[in-house]
């Protein structure tokens, strides 16, 4: 029986091709690893209406069959569920809250940290019609304009280097957070790194960093889908 076609709806640039977003690389690399085809739909921030059938205003939503999931770590769940007979994503039910753990990390820890960084890289690759809506949400968010939280280029991309040293110290004693082969808690993590490249040219690590080697492993995996996708300042 073929396996059935689901639709992934994720956050694009003002090039549909651009897909950006961390928790929808999270996505993406699940049903990857689930081996699972999707049709991934491009998304941006003004189109609230086309994803209003999910009951929420956020990507990313996934479309499977009568089903409809949003939220990245509502996803890996559902998809683990779902498709018990395909690789596992969290390697056993103990393994779950440890990967929960890893996404709340990243989510809490990287991602603002990384926001800081390529916040004015964001802006510009988006579209237009995004922009006052990404400047107002955003300068809400932090309290001060996209411009004052960027200023600071060299401290906000050490702060990014020294937040990662947890990750450091795992990746140099075996291939993947997950042991010989990656899993979600790596994508967790990874996603973040694929939202840098898609819209920066600043490299997140320095180049003899240990974090680049699981990178560059990851951007291979799944037939190199990572290292494929559009990004901003390289060859797609
Ligand atoms: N916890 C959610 C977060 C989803 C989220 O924040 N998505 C962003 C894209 S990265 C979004 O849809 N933003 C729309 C907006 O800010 O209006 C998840 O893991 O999926």
């Amino acid at each position: 029986m073929d396996a059935p076609t689901l639709l992934l709806y994720e956050l694009a640039g003002a090039d549909p091709a651009l897909r950006f977003s961390p928790h929808c690389w999270k996505a993406r690399l699940a049903l990857a690893h689930k081996g699972l085809p999707a049709e991934t739909l491009p998304w941006r921030f003004s189109e609230i209406e086309r994803i209003a059938f999910s009951g929420q205003k956020l990507v990313p939503v996934l479309v499977d069959g009568e089903t409809v999931v949003s939220d990245s770590w509502r996803i890996a769940c559902y998809l683990e569920e779902r498709y018990p007979e395909r690789p596992s994503l969290f390697g056993g039910a103990s393994a779950v809250p440890l990967a929960q753990f890893v996404n709340a990390w990243a989510d809490t820890t990287l991602a603002p940290a990384i926001t800081r960084v390529i916040l004015l890289d964001i802006f510009e690759r988006i579209h237009p019609e995004d922009r006052d809506y990404f400047r107002r949400s955003r300068e809400q968010r932090f309290g001060a304009s996209l411009e004052d939280v960027a200023s600071d280029r060299a401290g906000n991309l050490a702060a990014v280097r020294a937040a990662l040293q947890p990750l450091r110290r795992e990746l140099a004693a075996r291939p993947y957070l997950c042991g010989d082969r990656p899993a979600y808690a790596d994508y967790c993590v990874f996603g973040m790194f694929m939202w840098a490249r898609s819209v920066s040219a600043t490299d997140l690590l320095a180049a003899d960093d240990p974090v680049a080697s699981w990178r560059e492993r990851l951007l291979d995996a799944f037939g190199g889908m990572a290292r494929r996708a559009a990004a901003a300042g390289r060859a797609a």
